[in-house]
């Protein structure tokens, strides 16, 4: 079977950006919501990264017609039971450890509140979570997921990646994810192990 191309279906611009680094040598054309026309919102409302990416993946792909990648990811915190988990996009904004005033942007503010709920704690481990569908709306789906373990630092320090990378210390490393260059990270990422899975499983579909 054939796949010609792919559409990301993510309106975070930082995952955009590492997903078409990851999806470069594929030989697929990768498309961007930017790409499309019509505007679709779809709520992530679901308790697991599964089932959120399942419903963007197919939502996207039945509104389109084009087969779509979509991905639900986030931040476990061991001393907080998991969370933020699947709250992570919006963590600054739910009732669980109190919420927390946006003062320069959504990124900074759960990163504020996951220092202070972690303020004086002495297990700061914790992982990044991946997990990614792709569906064609014609004939099936499959997933693939990743993790990335680590701690969270004491403060954000670094420039590079996105979200909550100032404050995640990968396992191994000195530095913050967002003090490694995006090649760096793609290699260790939650995402790109994610991503690799996902191609390995596509490139046996499509020869077959
Ligand atoms: P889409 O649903 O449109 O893809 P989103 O930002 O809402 O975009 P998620 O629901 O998957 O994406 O939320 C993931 C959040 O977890 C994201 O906003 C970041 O705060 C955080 N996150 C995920 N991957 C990350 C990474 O590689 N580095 C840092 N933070 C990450």
């Amino acid at each position: 079977m054939q796949i010609d191309k792919v559409l990301i279906a993510t309106t975070n611009k930082g995952k955009l950006k590492e997903f078409k680094q990851l999806l470069s040598n594929i030989g697929i054309e990768v498309l961007s919501l930017e790409d499309m026309k019509e505007k679709i919102d779809v709520e992530e409302n679901k308790k697991t990264f599964l089932e959120n990416a399942i419903k963007k993946a197919k939502e996207y792909a039945k509104f389109y017609k084009i087969p779509v990648i979509a991905e639900d990811a986030g931040l476990e915190v061991e001393e907080l039971g998991r969370y933020p988990g699947v709250y992570s996009a919006r963590f600054y904004d739910i009732e669980f450890g109190g919420k927390e005033p946006v003062k320069d942007n959504k990124d900074k503010a759960n990163i504020n509140k996951l220092l202070r709920l972690l303020e004086g704690k002495e297990n700061r481990k914790a992982r990044f979570v991946s997990v990614i569908v792709f569906y064609n709306p014609e004939d099936f789906g499959i997933w693939a997921e990743g993790y990335c373990k680590g701690k969270i630092a004491k403060k954000p320090v670094g420039e590079g990646g996105f979200g909550y990378d100032p404050i995640f210390i990968p396992e191994g490393y000195k530095k913050t994810m967002a003090q490694l260059t995006s090649e760096e990270k793609n290699k260790i990422s939650h995402r790109g192990k994610a991503v690799r899975k996902l191609i390995s499983i596509l490139k046996k579909i499509i020869t077959a």
